[in-house]
């Protein structure tokens, strides 16, 4: 049965990259009538030392998020990930199945970690372990994510099939990565060849969620750009990572394709791009922004979606933890 699994992290205010190759497309998968699972993931993010006070108001405020961009708590499940022990539990068991060698390779690790690896901390190193565990303890078949995180859902592929091997069972089923659509990779606004990111020290370098429009349209208008005009076919971009970003958003926001952009915008200058741009970007990204302030509004009842959340998601993943606990041998007698 298709199941999908996918997370965030509440590490940081979320941004258009968050929106357009995550938040955007968990409301889509809803709405095609799939079982979906949606995960605050906060274990994840204190990989890295988070304020208390700034986690807990930045995982409302995620939460608020994913409501306002269509994630209907009736339909999915939304929670936060501490609040379902199983996350953490087989997260152990899974450290014990995958192999130093393979963690060894992971590219995200490596650029969190920077170059004074030996001060990351030992959970940033085990991050794609927990998050195998976050897709396995569903049996989720499908996880929707941003080609950033390709290669940990390939690794939790890899967990699941030396589980499976190692004690002879058809337990886990593979996950698939779903990686679909133009926004796959949101650029940041200066500088065309790095990802758009929470984190990232520049607040000009993304869009925020919670942006109001002068600040949207001004971030828009000052965006890294070259003097070309825009090419009237997609080859053109080639060489032009800003442009090619920029015609992507636009595409993804319009839910059009970057040819159909090209084909009203090509032969136009920036001057003439870049507002219509931070129009069309206000106009989606407005109403998102004032839900979110309504739902902050009253914490209490953020705190209790993600508490029913929480319970419902428990529903799943306990059993599926125990059966786990069985095919290893642990003695299970309570
Ligand atoms: N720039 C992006 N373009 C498309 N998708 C993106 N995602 C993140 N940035 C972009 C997708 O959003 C989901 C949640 O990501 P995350 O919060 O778990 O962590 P991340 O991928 O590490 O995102 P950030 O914003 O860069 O966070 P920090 O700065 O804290 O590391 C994922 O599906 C991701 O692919």
């Amino acid at each position: 049965k298709p199941r999908v699994f996918s997370g965030i992290q509440p590490s940081g205010g979320l941004t258009l990259g968050n929106y357009l190759g995550a938040l955007k497309r968990f409301a889509q998968k809803q709405d095609e009538g799939i079982e979906t699972i949606y995960c605050l993931v906060d274990l994840h993010a204190i990989t890295v030392w988070q304020d208390p006070e700034a986690l807990r108001r930045q995982t409302r405020e995620a939460a608020a998020a994913f409501i306002a961009s269509g994630v209907d708590p009736a339909r999915s499940i939304l929670f936060n990930q501490s609040q379902v022990s199983a996350h953490a539990e087989l997260a152990w068991a899974l450290n014990c199945v995958a192999r130093l060698g393979w963690m060894n390779r992971m590219t995200q690790f490596k650029d969190k970690a920077g170059k004074n690896a030996e001060k990351a901390s030992l959970g940033l190193y085990a991050y794609p372990a927990l998050m195998a565990a976050d897709i396995l303890v569903y049996h989720a078949t499908m996880v929707p994510v941003g080609e950033d995180q390709k290669q940990h859902v390939e690794l939790t592929r890899d967990i699941a099939a030396k589980f499976n091997h190692d004690f002879k069972v058809d337990f886990f089923p593979a996950p698939e990565p779903l990686i679909e659509g133009t926004a796959t990779r949101v650029m940041s606004l200066r500088d065309g060849t790095k990802k758009m990111s929470k984190s990232d020290p520049s607040d000009a370098s993304r869009i925020n969620l919670t942006d109001d429009a002068d600040t949207i349209a001004k971030k828009i208008r000052k965006a890294t750009t070259d003097p070309a005009e825009l090419p009237a076919e997609i080859e053109g971009l080639k060489d032009r990572p800003e442009a090619r970003n920029l015609v992507n958003i636009y595409a993804a926001l319009a839910d059009m394709t970057p040819a159909q952009v090209l084909g009203e915008y090509g032969g136009k200058g920036f001057g003439t791009f870049k507002p219509a741009l931070a129009d069309l970007a206000v106009a989606k990204l407005s109403p998102i922004s004032t839900e979110m302030a309504r739902l902050m509004a009253d914490p209490a009842e953020i705190d209790a979606i993600l508490g029913q959340g929480a319970d419902k998601a428990d529903a799943i993943a306990r059993p599926i933890l125990a059966q786990t606990y069985d095919i290893m041998g642990m003695v299970r007698s309570r």
